[in-house]
């Protein structure tokens, strides 16, 4: 199971997707400090939405072995710049949350996701669980092992640690 770091504004729905991703019913609780026990670290949106306390969200990110941007399909503005994955050396997802909104506009959060540079975009609602069960799947599938090396010759050939090797490229027998 990959280990998912949550970040998001205050609202946009976060503690209730560790709720729904345990199979929990939803339940409010203030996100007072980062929560990192079983698969998941909660972070408060205060951190997301201050400069200073972004940098937090970077260094959480290293316990991680994927981070989440949580946006809400009904959010007004954006918090997350253009490009963000750049300073994360881990995969980047986004979930929308809260797509039956009456208010969601899910292709411009959509859009504001790719621009950060999400490679997969999920669509829940931690109310009814729809969507839960594709995110689940995906979190399933463990990234495999690699060694200091292994990851070294990855980054030689332009690859993030996690992307596979492109076809008909292994590794050096020595390193396998
Ligand atoms: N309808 C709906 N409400 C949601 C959803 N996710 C969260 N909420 C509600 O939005 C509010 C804020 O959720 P919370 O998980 O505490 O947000 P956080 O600040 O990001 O942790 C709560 O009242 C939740 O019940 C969703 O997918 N659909
Ligand atoms: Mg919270």
């Amino acid at each position: 199971m990959k280990k998912l770091f949550l970040m998001g504004r205050s609202e946009a729905g976060k503690t209730s997707l560790t709720q729904a991703l345990r199979g929990e019913e939803l339940h409010y609780v203030k996100t007072q400090y980062t929560n990192t026990e079983g698969n998941t670290i909660d972070s408060p949106g205060e951190y997301a939405e201050s400069k200073r306390f972004s940098v937090g969200l970077a260094c959480f990110s290293f316990e991680a072995d994927v981070v989440a941007i949580v946006q809400a399909a009904d959010e007004p503005f954006n918090l997350f710049s253009a490009s963000l994955r750049s300073f994360i050396l881990r995969p980047l997802i986004g979930v929308i949350t809260k797509i039956d909104s009456p208010y969601a506009n899910i292709p411009m959060v959509k859009q504001w996701m790719i621009n950060a540079g999400c490679e997969r975009i999920f669509l829940v609602d931690n109310a009814t669980r729809a969507g839960i069960r594709e995110l689940i799947e995906y979190l399933e599938e463990d990234l495999p092992p690699l060694t200091l090396e292994q990851a070294k010759f990855k980054q030689s050939l332009g690859l993030n640690e996690w992307d596979p090797l492109p076809e008909g490229v292994e590794y050096p027998e020595e390193i396998k």
